[in-house]
């Protein structure tokens, strides 16, 4: 099944294919939280929210493997890089206590992903303690094991985790797809030029759509898996 896409439409196939919502937590969209400490308007990710919803429910609703992840640490930073924790001030850093508890830090309330986009059982949650989601992680295998071949990525920030991680996918063979309303970013021109360079090249990274695109596609997954199981 083909998706409107760019550079050209993306050839899916909703058995071999995983949603990757990238790092939709409380410490990157709420105030208070690690974004806010490095001095962004967190309000500008707000409106990844509601498509990367309707991206969630046509996925599930398809059928399609839905992975979250979450970049944050242990609660005694040991697998924090210094070069990590120790920018800007004290009490805005990696650790320091926040009103969503210590900041970027695992089992935190601001570590959390939103209400809005919460986990379903049986959904892996990837806990990353960098910006790409396959760096000390186990979701290559978890990926594998399954017969994943292709990624739908959306979440925050589009050029910092939601880039990172498509270029380690890319680079490891996955075919990608960015939703790209689903993503935000505190920079919104380098949201638009970090989807540009995906699709450029002829695609050098990977795809890029809209969630308006994807959805008719993935509801009609539904239909035909709904019609397959009557007949048989
Ligand atoms: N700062 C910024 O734009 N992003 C991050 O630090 N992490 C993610 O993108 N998740």
């Amino acid at each position: 099944m083909f998706i409107p896409a760019e550079p050209d439409a993306f050839d899916c196939d909703p058995a071999k294919t995983a949603l990757v919502i990238i790092d939709m937590q409380r410490d990157f969209l709420e105030p208070g939280g690690f974004g806010a400490a490095l001095g962004n308007d967190v309000s500008l990710l707000a409106s990844a929210i509601a498509p990367a919803q309707r991206l969630l429910d046509a996925a599930r609703g398809a059928g399609i493997f839905v992975i979250h992840t979450r970049e944050g640490h242990r609660p005694d930073l040991s697998d924090a890089p210094d070069r990590k924790v120790k920018r800007g001030a004290e009490n805005q850093r990696i650790g320091a206590e926040g009103p969503m508890g210590r900041i970027l830090v695992r089992g935190e309330p601001g570590h959390d992903i939103i209400p809005e986009l919460a986990p379903h059982q049986g959904e892996p949650v990837i806990d990353k303690p960098g910006k790409g989601a396959f760096y000390q992680t186990d979701l290559e295998a978890i990926l594998r094991n399954r017969g994943i071949s292709q990624l739908i990525l959306c979440g925050v920030t589009t050029e910092v985790c939601v880039h990172t991680t498509l270029r380690e996918a890319n680079d490891r063979g996955f075919w990608c797809l960015v939703a790209s309303d689903a993503c935000g970013s505190y920079f919104p021109e380098f949201h638009r030029v970090a989807l540009d360079m995906v699709k450029a090249q002829g695609g050098i990274f990977g795809w890029v759509t809209d969630v308006a695109s994807i959805c008719p596609v993935l509801a009609g997954a539904n239909d035909k898996a709904a019609s397959t199981t009557i007949m048989s």
